[in-house]
Parts: structure tokens; sequence; C-alpha cells
């Protein structure tokens, strides 16, 4: 314990947080000076600069990036992509993303001309591991009508056990949104480089009542019903409602709308990037959706909207084709979310190889968008995550594919501290803007806690803006302070506030970037989410944080609440940055462990295939 540094540091570090109470309230103007006007013209190195894009993240060597599509695994050849009868016999496989030949595919929304969304096509990158990527030429471009106005988002299949197919939205010459398919030229070809569309395209077009033509897009990977038959959901606003509309087909070619959605809510108008996947109740292994689903299996249906992606636990009704959530909840608001940070138009896949659920998400610059171009590029995808349900069935959790381990060097190690009120530590001798870092905080006196307001979770950002850093609670605030300038101006916090609740506990997890950056002109919020603590079951809650530069991505609880942000603070070019974990809370904290790692860099994109 004599490393951890109280009062002083945290005394500065505190004074800096709490700029608005504090700081003014004793310094009066020279503080409103230091605190309010600094945004306003900091002197700070250009943005453009190498040092903000990411080591280990997914990102191409230049231009704008947003959805990850289909991605898959690879197994054999033989297979003559022209024969559209591929699935007469619909014997289970599998799907999804893609894994081919010991290949993972991974595709993505790409604008080969610039840094702004803009004349999209399918970038194709193939990788061994998941986390070093060979980029290869686009796989599908704005060649036909169907799709001349942009190759937008889908998803892969395997049909029959080695037989990719990908249909995807393409925008017609009159805007309306359409679904096409492709197919492999060349099965043998490991990289499965070119891909050719078939003659039947567009295989389904926005027509019938209620259905509009502009809001009809990112159909799912396929599964196979009982009927043997194919399906796949669309995401669509139907009669201004959102709705998974579903399609069944014999041969993946020829499709027919079913006459009721998968589902449709109208609590919103329109859902993006549908994804529907099997999972099993506390086994953190994953299912093909198109094998026989075991007995017990719970269905998740996940939607991207208001620019993050909620999903809903239930059952797939076989009987009547639907969707069943165990939970309708009519305020949106309260909907569960794959990550309460900067994350959008996630898909996940089965990796028959390690016999898990992989899902992907979309992370986008928080600059402007002339930064963007002035950087030449925007835009990285989360490091891919297992994905699983709970045991009991409310929630999934998530937690960075194992690979991502093989990127970490220099361990630092500390054990069995205890962190007062007011203690920071810093963390040293690792790279502190790459490096990955496990913390597990352990708790006395819970039965302290402040209690828990439900309303609160109308607006868990706005509850990380009231209960930040700086506001002392019984139990927490403590977690860790990433990216801090030498002066610690700037600082991006991820903390734990625990709150009782009739029987239970509810933590509140913030990943706070308000003091991120010296920068102006950037998108700070402070991310929040909650989850629940059975303290008869445990009494740590664990903190994985991995910093890649611009991006900081933290799992909270096991992985129950995930949160990525980026972040551009100055100090990355002008100065470095530090790592402190803390503790403001009231109790003090004890960290019976506490591990972290400089990351190597990847190779991601940096060979032209
Ligand atoms: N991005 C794609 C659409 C999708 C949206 C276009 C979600 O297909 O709905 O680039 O980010």
């Amino acid at each position: 314990m004599s490393l951890v540094l109280r009062p002083w540091v945290f005394l500065l570090f505190h004074v800096l947080l709490s700029y608005e109470s504090n700081f003014q309230r004793r310094n009066g103007v020279e503080a409103t000076k230091r605190v309010f006007l600094y945004p306003q013209s900091p002197k700070v190195s250009s943005i453009v600069s190498n040092k903000y894009r990411t080591a280990y993240h997914f990102q191409p060597p230049q231009n704008w990036i947003n959805d990850p599509n289909g991605m898959y695994l690879s197994q054999t050849t033989n297979f003559q992509i022209y024969n559209v009868e591929v699935a007469k016999d619909v014997s289970p496989n599998f799907s999804g993303p893609m894994y081919y030949n010991g290949i993972y595919h991974q595709f993505y929304q790409y604008n080969p001309n610039g840094a702004i969304w803009g004349d999209i096509v399918w970038g194709h990158s193939v990788s061994r591991d998941l986390i070093n990527w060979i980029r290869l030429e686009p796989a599908i471009e704005r060649t036909t009508p169907s799709d001349i106005n942009g190759c937008w988002t889908g998803s892969a299949t395997i049909l029959n056990g080695d037989k990719p197919a990908i249909i995807y939205t393409g925008a017609d010459p009159d805007k309306r949104q359409v679904q096409n398919i492709v197919f492999p030229k060349n099965l043998s070809d490991p990289y499965l480089r070119e891909w050719i569309k078939s003659d039947k395209n567009p295989l389904i077009e926005p027509v019938g009542p209620g259905l509009n033509s502009s809001q009809f897009r990112d159909p799912t990977t396929g599964w196979i019903g009982p009927d043997g038959l194919w399906r796949i959901a669309i995401g669509a606003e139907l009669n201004g409602y959102s709705a998974a509309l579903l399609y069944k087909s014999e041969d993946f070619v020829n499709w027919t709308r079913v006459d009721h959605p998968l589902y449709s809510s109208n609590a919103s108008t329109m859902w993006e990037c549908p994804d529907f996947f099997a999972v099993l109740p506390g086994k953190n292994s994953g299912l093909d959706m198109s094998a026989a689903i075991p007995s017990g299996a719970k269905h998740v249906l996940k939607m991207s909207l208001d620019n993050c992606d909620k999903y809903m636990i239930g059952v797939y009704d076989l009987k009547s084709d639907t969707f069943v959530p165990d939970t309708v909840l009519d305020d949106r608001r309260l909907w569960s979310k794959i990550d309460y940070g900067n994350y959008y138009a996630s898909k996940s896949f089965f990796d028959s190889k390690k016999g898990r659920r992989i899902i992907w998400g979309w992370t986008n610059e928080t600059d402007s968008t002339s930064d963007d171009v002035a950087k030449g590029w925007a835009g990285i995808h989360a490091i891919p995550r297992s994905i699983w349900l709970d045991s009991n069935s409310k929630q999934l959790l998530q937690w960075p594919v194992e690979e991502i381990e093989s990127l970490r060097r220099n361990e630092v190690s500390h054990q069995d501290m205890e962190l007062k009120n007011g203690d920071l530590f810093e963390i040293k001798d690792i790279d502190t803007s790459q490096a990955d870092v496990e913390i597990d905080f352990e708790l006395s006196a819970i039965d302290t806690a402040d209690p828990f307001e439900p309303a609160w979770l109308l607006d868990t950002e706005k509850r990380c803006r009231e209960a930040d850093a700086t506001v002392a609670s019984s139990v927490g605030p403590f977690g860790l302070v990433v990216l801090v300038s030498n002066n610690m101006e700037e600082h991006t916090t991820l903390h734990f506030r625990v709150y009782k609740s009739q029987q239970k506990y509810m933590i509140l997890m913030c990943s706070d970037l308000r003091r991120s950056s010296l920068r102006p002109g950037l998108y700070t919020p402070a991310y929040g989410g909650f989850f629940e603590f059975d303290l008869e079951k445990e009494n740590k809650i664990s903190l994985r944080t991995l910093i890649d530069r611009s991006a900081v991505e933290s799992f909270g609880g096991g992985g129950r609440v995930c949160i990525i942000a980026r972040v551009y603070p100055a100090a990355l070019i002008d100065g470095g940055t530090r790592m402190y974990v803390f503790n403001n809370g009231t109790s003090s904290v004890k960290i019976p462990q506490l591990k972290a790692w400089s990351m190597r860099r990847a190779q991601v994109n940096v060979k032209k295939g």
C-alpha cells in the first residue's frame, strides 16, 4: 500500500474533476477561466496524427467504414456456384458471418472514395485469428441497376455446410431498397476474393401494403425451420412502425414474404441491422441457427435504432414462426443494450471452429466530419466479442475473444491492495495508451449503499453526469482513469457505484468522456449502464478495459455492461498519458487482483491481397 498516493495527488485529480463545484467555488473567476475557456482555445497539435489510429482494432488503411457485414469461417471446395439449387438438400449447417477453410472473412460497409459515408461497397478482409487481417479487393461493388446507388448491409449464410452465399441490400436507381444475392466465383480460392451477382437479382423487392420502400434493408443470416425451408428477416418500416419481416425460401434464391413479421413493435419506426440467434442460458458456447436447437434454448432479437444496438430475449415459437419476447417494454429507452457507448449495426455469427457466437459492431468517430476528411479515415470495429446468455436468461454477456490476449506483453500485477476514500494508485511500467487492464474490486460495507431510483434507467447518461467520479457516495465511485495527461487536465474515467434496490444491488457503470480531451468540437458524453449484482453469489465487481489510442472499450461485471468510446486526448501526441485506479467512495474498496499489459500492434489490413 505504500504505492498508493494520498492525499495530495488525489486532491489534484479531484479538483480537476470537480471543476463545477469545489474548484470554481474556491477560486472564482480564475477557475472559471481556466476550466470553462480551455475547450474553446486549446493550444493542441492537429488531430491529423497517426497516433489516433488504433493499433489492434479493425480498420482499413484509409477512408470510411461503417457496419460489419457478413462474416464467416470457410471450409471445403468443389462447389459450382452457378447452381442456384444449392439448398435443395437442406440438411442442417452452420451459418452467419464467415469462417471458411480455416479463414475468417470480415466484410464491411466501405467508401473507397473518402472518409465520409457514401459510394458504399463491401470491403473484404481475411484472418486466421480474428486479430491480424489481410485486406482484399472489395467483394461487392456498385455495378448493376439493383445496387447502383449502394451495396448496403447484409449477411453471409453457409448453405449445406460449405457453400457461402451473401444476401445484401442494394439501393436501386429509384433509391428503393431491394435484396440481392452473390456467390463466390471459386470455392477453391481460400480467400474467396471474387463474388458473382445472380442474374435473378433483385431477389426481393419492397412491395406490399404499408411497406416503406426506402426503409427495407439489412437481411439477417438465414436459418432453417422445421419444414426444411430457409428463413431470413429484413428490417423494415411497416405501416409507420418497426418490423423484422420474415421471408421463406426453398432454394435461398426464390423468396416469399410470410404474412406476419418475425416480430414488430409500435414503440419505434424502423429497425436497422436486425440479428436473430439462439443462445443457451448460462452456457458460454454458441449455437448454430441452422442446426437442431436444443431444448431450453432462448432466442435473441437484436435491432439497431436510436444510435445504439438493443435486444430482446424470448422464445422462437415454431408453430407461429414468430419471436415472442419474455418481456415487452413499451418504452424503448428501457430496452437492454448490447453496448452502452458508441456501438452500432452489430452482427453476430456462429464460429464453428471454437463453437462460440461472436458479435462485432461499428464504432464511429466522435470528432467532426472535417476532422475525418483531414485525417483521411473514419470508423473502426469493436474487438470481436464472444456473446452468450446469463444463467438467469435476463441478459447477454460479452467478452473480448481470447485471441486478443496474444497481443499482451509486459505484464504488471498487484495483489491485495486497499483503496480508502481519496486514494489514487498509478499503474506504471506499461504502455498506457495501448493496454489491456483487468481489475477485481471487492466491496466492504455494501449494506450502506445508497438507495436505487428506477427512474435513472430511463436516462443512464444523465445519471453518470450527475453522479460523476467526484461525487462521493457510500460505495463508489471507484474505478480506473485512463489516458490521463501529465497535469491531469485530460482524463477518461471508468467507474462503478453501488445502489441498494430491495433484495438486490444495482451497479452503475460509467465511461465519462467529458474531460477526455482539450480539443474543441468533440462529442464527449458520459456513457452509462446498470447491471444487477447478487451479493449472495459474488462479492467482486470486475472491470476489463482495452485501451487502444482513440478507443477505450470496457467490460463491467464480467461483461454485463459493455461500453466502447472514442477519445482524442491531446496528450497522446504531446507529452504522453498515465493510468490510475482510484476510489472516491466513503467506504474502502479492496483490489485482490489487478493485472495490466501493454498491447502489441496487430497487423490490421496492412498488406494488400
Ligand atoms: N448502414 C447501412 C444500412 C444500414 C445502416 C448503409 C446502419 O444498410 O441500415 O451503409 O448503419
